[in-house]
């Protein structure tokens, strides 16, 4: 009994031992030295997945191929032998992409996700007495889940709490406590909020110490990880993201494979979809699809002095910290500061801030910075604007108006199926998404960076409303044949396009169209924009269509089938003309002060009520924001 005991013990211990290893080499916010790799080449060319995601996936397919299979035996899909798609010949490959949109898109996001997970109370088929009522054990079933800016506080705050589930967060309540925001964590507690700001300004201080230059985007990605990761004794200070690699949950391959987006900007430059370098950040690499850069660097090794990818013999470790790259895909900063001017705060005060934030974005702070540049002095992008930096420069994933993370999904050598694309975006003046990130993601095949991706046929905005796109689930590219005319120059095949299925941000049980700068929820509404995440990605709880499971089974077969020459069941093709857009289009002026679910139509007034209250909040997050920036300059 003792014996066996010990064993739990020193293997707990060691356990334990071997995670903090793995974790910053100061123990500490600070980067510092580590060995480096036998390879001194850490940068490769992007024309395929790396090998470590190439085994890994190896090791995933074998769970997801048998969870999949579980999951449409549960869908009652008719006329389909299941097996023969989720155990064939090729693994099918699904994707899930939370958008960008502050804490509304975070916790509609975790709604949603809840929804695929069967951890969610009544949402697990295999537990005998409780009836089903989402998508429970799709989330097993996929193989990679992507996040931008606030999408990627969910996914990032999940994953790396262990991959943890909404549920347990939900009825644990030990992390995302947003009932003091980030801005006055200490709740007026003079002591606490001390404590607070001087913890985090010693963080990033000892960053500099270490030689690394300092941008906002370290205050924040600190400040962010006081309510992601509250379990950690030092709030996830020396916790590298490229720690995940030892993990068991994530080397068991027990999680899907996580990436986090965000843009890569040069100096003084404007980015739109057309033009931009998307940068990507996954459990082994951070680098870019994008012809403008084509290239990925280990992310373990983040902070090592390179030349063309190679480094001189010394390598810098812990760089990665978890915190600061979600802060590096949310860098909002540049939005607060024309927000100031609209609240009613003294005027003295806002006269301070905007100095302050009119100071930092000149000397563009706005920005995350990565330096040394991990590309310095590379060739095989094009952009010598990138290359020839000294430092890597990052902002808000969301920056040129794709605010989904869809293209790290898109690409050929990731040979994906479906993406379920989670769609929390403010772009109605109600705070509603009407399709624009889909629009922006689809012109951006057309320009320098498209480099022969493709992305379905989507309509213009208006007629994402007109037609209910918005208000119920649409899927998008549903016959790949159809994508053959985007397909230039025959470099990529159509039916490796996965099929799009969108799914808006909706009003089912709660008014879920917080403004994105709200930095504070109660627990009660916090619970209740969850609970709606739910009905909106379960089709209200399977009530507005019991099909619905069946319907995305359709959708994860199509592109097997359709490589096989098959034809759909019966089934399918219904569940296809409920849930596909047919290509017709209402472009006229859309009404957006109007937004449907096909409950019906919610009025004007009763949105307009909400998203009054949701605005308020702006108020305090430029108040506390200037507060925490002054703090800091204050206690250094
Ligand atoms: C499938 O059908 C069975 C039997 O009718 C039912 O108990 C179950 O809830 C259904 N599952 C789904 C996901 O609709
Ligand atoms: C699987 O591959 C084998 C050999 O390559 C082939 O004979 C078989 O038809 C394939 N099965 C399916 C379902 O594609
Ligand atoms: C299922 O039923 C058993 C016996 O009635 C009960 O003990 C258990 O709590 C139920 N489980 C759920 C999830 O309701
Ligand atoms: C992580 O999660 C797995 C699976 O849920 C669990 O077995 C393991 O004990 C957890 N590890 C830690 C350190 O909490
Ligand atoms: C991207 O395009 C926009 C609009 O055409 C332009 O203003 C901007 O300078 C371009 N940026 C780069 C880096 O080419
Ligand atoms: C390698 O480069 C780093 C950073 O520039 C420098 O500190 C270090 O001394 C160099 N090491 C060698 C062996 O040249
Ligand atoms: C705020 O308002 C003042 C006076 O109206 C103006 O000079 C200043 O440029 C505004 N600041 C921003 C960031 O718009
Ligand atoms: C693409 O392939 C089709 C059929 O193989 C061919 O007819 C067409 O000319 C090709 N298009 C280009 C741009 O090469
Ligand atoms: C839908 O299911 C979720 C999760 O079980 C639950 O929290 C919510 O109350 C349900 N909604 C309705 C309308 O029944
Ligand atoms: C697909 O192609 C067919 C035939 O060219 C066309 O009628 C239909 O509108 C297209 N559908 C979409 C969604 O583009
Ligand atoms: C959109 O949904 C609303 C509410 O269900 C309905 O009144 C309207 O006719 C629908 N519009 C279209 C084009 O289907
Ligand atoms: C499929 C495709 O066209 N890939 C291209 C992407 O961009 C790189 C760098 O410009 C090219 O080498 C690839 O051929």
């Amino acid at each position: 009994m003792f014996g066996r005991n010990l064993v739990t013990w020193s293997l707990l211990v060691c356990y334990i031992a071997s995670l903090v290893q793995s974790w910053s080499p100061t123990d500490s916010y600070a980067p510092g030295s580590v060995d480096c790799p036998s390879d001194k080449d850490l940068v490769r060319i992007a024309d395929s997945i790396s090998d470590e995601e190439k085994s890994w996936l190896e090791g995933r397919d074998s769970i997801t191929r048998d969870k999949l299979s579980q999951f449409l035996n549960h869908a009652n899909m008719t006329d389909i032998d299941v097996d023969a798609y989720a155990k064939g010949n090729r693994s099918i490959h699904i994707g899930l992409a939370f958008s960008g949109g502050g804490y509304r898109a975070m916790l509609n996001g975790a709604g949603q996700l809840s929804a695929l997970d069967s951890r969610t109370r009544n949402n697990d088929f295999n537990e005998q007495n409780s009836s089903i009522s989402g998508l429970g054990g799709l989330l097993d079933a996929t193989t990679y889940i992507a996040g931008l800016s606030g999408g990627s506080w969910l996914v990032g705050s999940i994953v790396m709490n262990n991959f943890t589930s909404v549920q347990q967060i939900v009825d644990q309540n030990k992390i995302w406590d947003l009932t003091r925001s980030i801005f006055n964590y200490g709740k007026f507690n003079i002591k606490k909020s001390y404590k607070y700001y001087k913890g985090i300004s010693d963080d990033i201080e000892a960053k500099r110490k270490a030689g690394f230059e300092l941008t906002l985007t370290d205050t924040w990605g600190r400040a962010l990880s006081h309510q992601f990761f509250t379990t950690l004794d030092d709030y996830g200070a020396s916790m590298t993201f490229s720690s995940l690699q030892d993990w068991p949950i994530f080397t068991e391959h027990n999680m899907p494979f996580p990436i986090i987006l965000s843009d890569a900007r040069a100096p003084n430059t404007k980015i739109i979809s057309l033009n931009s370098s998307l940068n990507e950040f996954n459990a082994f690499e951070m680098g870019s699809w994008d012809p403008s850069i084509y290239q990925f660097t280990q992310i373990k090794y983040l902070g090592t002095q390179v030349r063309d990818g190679e480094t001189n013999g010394s390598c810098i470790g812990g760089f990665d910290n978890a915190g600061f790259i979600m802060g590096s895909s949310s860098t909002l900063f540049n939005a607060i500061i024309f927000q100031v001017n609209t609240t009613t705060i003294p005027k003295a005060l806002k006269t301070i801030i905007t100095s302050i934030l009119q100071d930092v974005s000149k000397h563009e702070d706005d920005v995350a910075m990565y330096k040394p540049n991990p590309f310095y002095d590379t060739t095989a992008g094009f952009s010598t604007n990138i290359a020839q930096n000294d430092s890597y420069t990052l902002v808000d994933g969301g920056e040129d108006g794709e605010n989904i993370p869809l293209y790290p999904l898109f690409q050929p050598a990731r040979d994906v199926d479906v993406v379920f694309a989670f769609d929390n975006s403010a772009d109605t003046p109600q705070n509603w998404p009407n399709g624009s990130s889909l629009v922006e993601s689809y012109n951006r095949q057309f320009g320098v960076e498209g480099n022969n991706t493709i992305f379905p046929y989507v309509p213009d905005t208006n007629t994402f409303v007109n037609k209910n796109l918005t208000a119920k689930p649409t899927f998008f590219g549903c016959n790949a044949k159809n994508l053959t005319s985007l397909a230039r120059n025959n470099k990529t095949d159509v039916y490796d396009v996965p099929l799009l299925v969108y799914i808006a941000n909706r009003p089912f049980s709660y008014f879920t169209n917080t403004s994105t700068e709200k930095m504070k929820y109660d627990n009660k509404e916090r619970n209740s924009i969850i609970t709606n995440g739910f009905e909106v990605a379960s089709r209200y709880n399977l009530t507005l269509d019991p099909e619905w499971p069946a319907c995305v089974g359709c959708a994860i077969i199509r592109r097997t089938q359709e490589r096989n020459g098959e034809e759909q069941s019966e089934q399918c093709k219904q569940c296809f003309e409920r849930y596909c857009w047919d290509g017709s289009l209402d472009t006229s002026d859309a009404d957006d002060k109007m937004f449907y679910t096909d409950q019906g139509t919610t009025s004007e007034q009763e949105g307009l009520k909400k998203t009054n209250s949701g605005n308020k909040a702006t108020l305090n997050w430029s108040l506390w924001f200037g507060l925490l920036a002054m703090s800091l300059v204050f206690f250094r």
